[in-house]
């Protein structure tokens, strides 16, 4: 990207200046987070699992019984043309479709049109394992994972509201983040971030019938834990098992894979980043750029 030239913001196939990028405060959307995103990334020009987000946002959205009017491939092409147009190779990439503009009552009905907004912006990967070494403590929250069979984070949905409540309580404890346990007290995921425990070096994260995001960053790294060997389970994981792991960690596009060293005031295994933690680390830097991986954002 220039210096001094200000990101253009993809709305309903239009680029617009970010300083200009805005959309109707009768959106539902903002009224009553009604709507549905993805975070993606992209690492030396290609976008890291943009198929798999792309259906996912596709899956949300049939959740909500929102149309998205794009096909697929125009929206894989939208994201890619939005890159090409800011000039980005290492970026982040919010990708958000709203209920659109209706009155003020919750009737979706009476929301014609989704708006469609793509906004990139740069953002360099961390390199090296330093900076992910320390790793963050964690609470375990006190405000529970939203149903299954409700607001379930198995829907990408612009509703926050469970998550940051669970945020806030990090905060105020002087915590990085916050674990967030199911309705029946067993563990889910962070605010915005899957969740692993490894013991006796075998792997296991809870399912998404927790209320889990199936995040596109922990079923990559249950891929690359398998390929290097390594024994994966899905399981439901009780507060002490997580209390008592050799090493935990979370994984999401924004965090990648960073090691959990201290939980509700307890130190996790020796209070450093584990091996296996630091392996999958490696690997996953090794991989996330390969082509093979995502989708290019300029031809050869
Ligand atoms: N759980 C929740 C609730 C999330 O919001 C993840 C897990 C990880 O999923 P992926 O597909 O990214 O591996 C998320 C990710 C950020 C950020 O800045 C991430 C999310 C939402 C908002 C910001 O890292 N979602």
């Amino acid at each position: 990207m220039e210096a001094g030239k200000e990101v253009l913001v993809y709305i309903n196939g239009e680029y617009v200046p970010r300083s200009k990028a805005s959309i109707s405060v009768y959106d539902h959307g903002f009224l009553y987070g009604d709507g549905v995103f993805e975070g993606i990334r992209a690492y030396d020009g290609v976008v890291f699992k943009l198929k798999e987000h792309i259906d996912r946002l596709y899956d949300s959205a049939k959740a909500i019984m929102l149309e998205i009017p794009l096909s697929k491939e125009e929206m894989i092409n939208a994201v890619l043309e939005t890159l090409r147009k800011n000039g980005l190779r290492d970026a982040y990439i919010r990708l958000l479709v709203t209920r659109g503009v209706g009155d003020l009552g919750l009737d979706p009905r009476k929301c014609r049109k989704p708006n469609v907004i793509i906004i990139t912006e740069p953002m360099l990967p961390l390199y090296g394992k330093e900076s992910k070494m320390k790793g963050i403590s964690v609470i375990i929250s006190s405000v529970r994972r939203d149903r299954v069979d409700a607001t379930t984070h198995q829907i990408k949905s612009m509703n926050y509201l469970n998550s940051i409540l669970a945020k806030l309580e990090a905060i105020a404890a002087g915590a990085d983040d916050a674990v967030m346990l199911d309705e029946r007290g067993f563990v889910s995921e962070t605010t915005a971030t899957n969740i692993f425990i490894v013991k006796n070096k075998k792997i296991i994260t809870p399912p998404t019938t927790t209320g889990a995001l199936p995040g596109i960053t922990r079923n990559f790294v249950i891929e690359l834990a398998r390929k290097l060997g390594y024994d994966v389970e899905e399981k439901d994981i009780t507060p002490f098992e997580l209390l008592t792991a050799d090493e935990v960690f979370v994984t999401g596009t924004g965090a990648e894979i960073v090691p959990v060293t201290k939980i509700a005031g307890r130190v996790i295994g020796d209070g450093k980043a584990g091996e296996v933690t630091m392996r999958l680390i490696e690997e996953f830097e090794k991989e996330r750029s390969k082509p093979e991986n995502g989708v290019k954002i300029y031809p050869d």
